[in-house]
């Protein structure tokens, strides 16, 4: 077990998965709008398992994530204003605007990047925990992926050389329960997290991943390992998604039975999480009240600066796809 979060903490996570949540229902319209190009991955639902995951995390940890982690950055505590002007595609961009949605990256809390090929980042996320081991700089590497993901044998590698070099990386794996419309229990053998025993790395399922206090603890604790050189963990957090895969995505077929749907939509993790803030005498209603107030105004001004920024100069179309040096080095 962590230590359990202060008052000022727990406060702070309700703030983001609220920042995560309004973000993305305002994507969302955006999207179907034609305002943000291609299509957006929504967190709605999963923002526990998120932000839980983030702030066990220090700002300069890395991490990395997929096709649904533009949401991710948030949970670190990253401003909306550059997140949302990325998606649109505007010059003051996180990254100039050349990454959207789904190859983001904002190096300023730590993250390297999404990709849109599944699994993909995995390894990335072990070869910056290589880096911080080997440069002894203290940080942690988390990768973000989904149960789908975690039947890529990319995974496996990792893991294997993670496990061999004792790196100090976290595996989280999203188990939201489908790979787009297939269900996770018709193509994944066993239990996710019972995998890493293979590897001699410990293995720690998160049951209730709409609580956002349970994340937290379990990946504080993997962090903290971590940390310590103590190794890698795999940890599995069991969660559901509330919207279609992507925005505006019709498959003709409702391949999620409705009484399941029902039943996951009573566990919203921020409603559940208000609750509990009340419980404890953390903040009152009132007080709970002007933080959603907050936060909405803080994606009104997200999309004020959106709007008011540029578009890249065409000019600018090849300039930052390599590093300096490797530019420096062609010549
Ligand atoms: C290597 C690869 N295979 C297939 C796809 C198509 N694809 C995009 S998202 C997705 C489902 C991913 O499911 P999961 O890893 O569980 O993440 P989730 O969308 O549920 O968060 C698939 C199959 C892809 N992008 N890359
Ligand atoms: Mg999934």
């Amino acid at each position: 077990m962590s230590n359990p979060p202060e008052d000022a903490t727990l406060l702070e996570m309700q703030r983001r998965m609220l920042r995560i949540r309004r973000f993305d229902e305002r994507a969302s319209k955006m999207v179907k709008r034609g305002q943000i190009p291609g299509t957006v991955h929504t967190s709605i639902g999963q923002e526990a398992q998120v932000v839980g995951s983030c702030m066990a995390l220090d700002v300069h940890d890395y991490m990395t994530g997929n096709h649904r982690s533009h949401g991710h950055p948030i949970g670190k505590g990253a401003p909306l204003g550059p997140l949302m002007a990325e998606l649109v595609g505007k010059a003051t961009g996180v990254c100039k605007g050349k990454g959207g949605s789904l190859h983001l990256a904002d190096f300023a809390v730590g993250s390297l990047g999404e990709s849109g090929i599944v699994g993909s980042s995995i390894p990335i996320a072990t070869g910056a925990a290589l880096s911080a081991k080997v440069l002894g700089n203290g940080r942690v590497a988390l990768a973000f992926f989904g149960d789908g993901a975690a039947n890529q044998g990319c995974l496996y590698e990792a893991m294997n050389m993670a496990g061999i070099w004792g790196l100090p990386v976290v595996f989280l794996c999203e188990n939201n329960q489908y790979a787009l419309s297939t269900p996770a229990h018709t193509v994944t053998s066993g239990v996710i997290a019972d995998r890493a025993a293979g590897f001699g790395i410990a293995g720690v399922r998160v049951e209730n991943g709409q609580d956002v206090l349970a994340v937290h603890d379990a990946v504080s604790t993997a962090v903290g390992r971590a940390r310590r050189g103590e190794g890698p963990t795999l940890v599995e957090v069991v969660t559901y998604r509330f919207n279609e895969h992507s925005e505006g995505l019709r498959l003709g077929v409702d391949y999620r039975d409705a009484e399941e749907k029902k039943r996951w939509l009573e566990l919203d993790p921020i409603v559940l999480f208000r609750a509990e803030l009340s419980r404890r005498g953390v903040a009152t209603d009132d007080e709970l009240d002007a933080l959603e107030q907050e936060v909405l105004a803080e994606v009104d001004e997200a999309v004020r600066f959106t709007d008011e920024s540029p578009f890249p100069d065409p000019s600018v179309a090849f300039e930052d796809l390599y590093t300096d040096t490797l530019a420096g080095a062609q010549r």
